[in-house]
């Protein structure tokens, strides 16, 4: 397990405490909002896990990409899709970020390379991997982080996506929120081995357990990894260790696992945790957390407000974007592959030790 030895000085603390406040006081609201009627459709909230968001996606730069699940509304927030747009798709309105079409699973933001929002287990790996394939055909030296949870190790996906972008060299950060079940199913329950970063590590990838409560812990870590990455030594993973605190959804009524178990869970909650280190510190004073809850509520209000009263799409729009709007004209992108990433004649890691892709792009069909 990764030790936190953070040295961020108190702005950089008060950051973290605000991106895991705004993630905590926007689902709150979007709790009340469903059991309103305002929001519909799925909803899956992220409430004890804002330290993984909050720590990971900052390491990461603007060209990197993130790929996430149906549990995305803090990778959304931390990653800097406005509130706004996020609020107005859960409401399905037209300014949402995905054109109200997504709903709460389906947040999108090209713009921010946020890829996604996915209703499938282990869906966004292999879009993670094709992206970091791109990348690394095109000599870019970016990365592409993927969430997903401990459900997708029994999808053979995973283990696909884990294979292919050891073999390849790909740069992926695989960021396994592991927060003990799978809806209903306890890991232990279902996996014969619950050490996910050691099966990780078999792969041939670093792989690290991480303590996903404490923010500093995930920061360094992914800090770690993605440095790693980004210098061309292939995937990394981490097995980030939390617990959701509310119910797999809202239709879930959360019968298989003890309160008590809950409630030991939220006695390390991540941002009591860091607002504790901070008033220690000095670096929040008394009243500080209420003041800083105050203002994210005002901007949670006025998404709300902006959301509520928002157009919904016109009924005639409704098979646009079933297909392509695009012309097929080529790429401009598209340039010969360069040396560094060709593969060897022998399909063996090239001697240099550079990244090395498929003998040709994936097949369309
Ligand atoms: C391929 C596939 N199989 C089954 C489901 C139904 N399903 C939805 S969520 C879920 C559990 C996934 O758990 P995990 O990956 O641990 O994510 P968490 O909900 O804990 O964040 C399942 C089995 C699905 N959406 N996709
Ligand atoms: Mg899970």
């Amino acid at each position: 397990m990764i030790e936190a030895k953070s040295g961020l000085n108190s702005e950089e603390r008060r950051v973290l405490l605000r991106d895991m406040v705004r993630v905590r006081r926007f689902e709150d609201r979007c709790f009340e909002l469903y059991t309103t009627g305002d929001i519909r459709g799925f909803l899956h909230l992220y409430v004890g896990e804002e330290a993984v968001a909050a720590g990971v996606i900052p390491m990461l730069r603007p060209e990197d990409a993130v790929v996430s699940t149906y549990r995305e509304h803090g990778h959304a927030l931390v990653r800097g899709v406005p509130m706004d747009a996020v609020m107005a798709e859960m409401f399905g309105r037209r300014t949402g970020c995905s054109g109200g079409r997504g709903g709460s699973m389906h947040l999108f933001d090209g713009e921010r390379r946020f890829y996604g929002g996915n209703a499938i287990v282990g869906g966004g790996l292999p879009v993670a991997v094709g992206l970091a394939l791109a990348d690394a055909m095109r000599g870019r030296r970016q990365v592409t982080a993927c969430f997903f949870g401990d459900g997708a190790f029994a999808e053979g996906v995973f283990h696909e996506c884990a294979n292919l972008a050891t073999l390849w060299r790909l740069p992926v950060l695989f960021a396994c929120e592991n927060n003990l079940y799978a809806m209903g199913t306890a890991l232990a329950r279902s996996h014969s081995n619950t050490d996910l970063a050691l099966r990780a590590s078999s792969y041939g990838m670093p792989a690290w357990p991480v303590d996903g409560m404490d923010v500093f812990a995930v920061r360094d870590a992914a800090a770690r990894a993605v440095e790693v990455v980004r210098a061309g030594g292939g995937p990394c993973f981490l097995e980030l260790r939390t617990y959701r605190y509310r119910a797999h959804s809202m239709y879930d009524p959360d019968l298989y696992r003890d309160k008590g178990e809950i409630k030991r869970w939220k006695e390390r909650d991540p941002i009591e945790a860091l607002a504790d280190r901070m008033r220690a510190t000095g670096d929040l004073a008394a009243g500080d957390l209420e003041a800083l809850e105050r203002e994210v509520d005002q901007e949670v209000d006025r998404a709300v407000a902006v959301a509520g009263s928002a157009p919904l799409e016109p009924v005639e729009n409704l098979t646009r974007f079933v297909h392509s709007e695009r012309r097929s004209t080529p790429d401009p992108e598209q340039r010969p592959v360069p040396e560094s990433v060709r593969p060897s004649e022998s399909g063996q890691p090239s001697e240099s030790g550079q990244r090395r892709a498929p003998e040709s792009e994936p097949a369309q069909s």
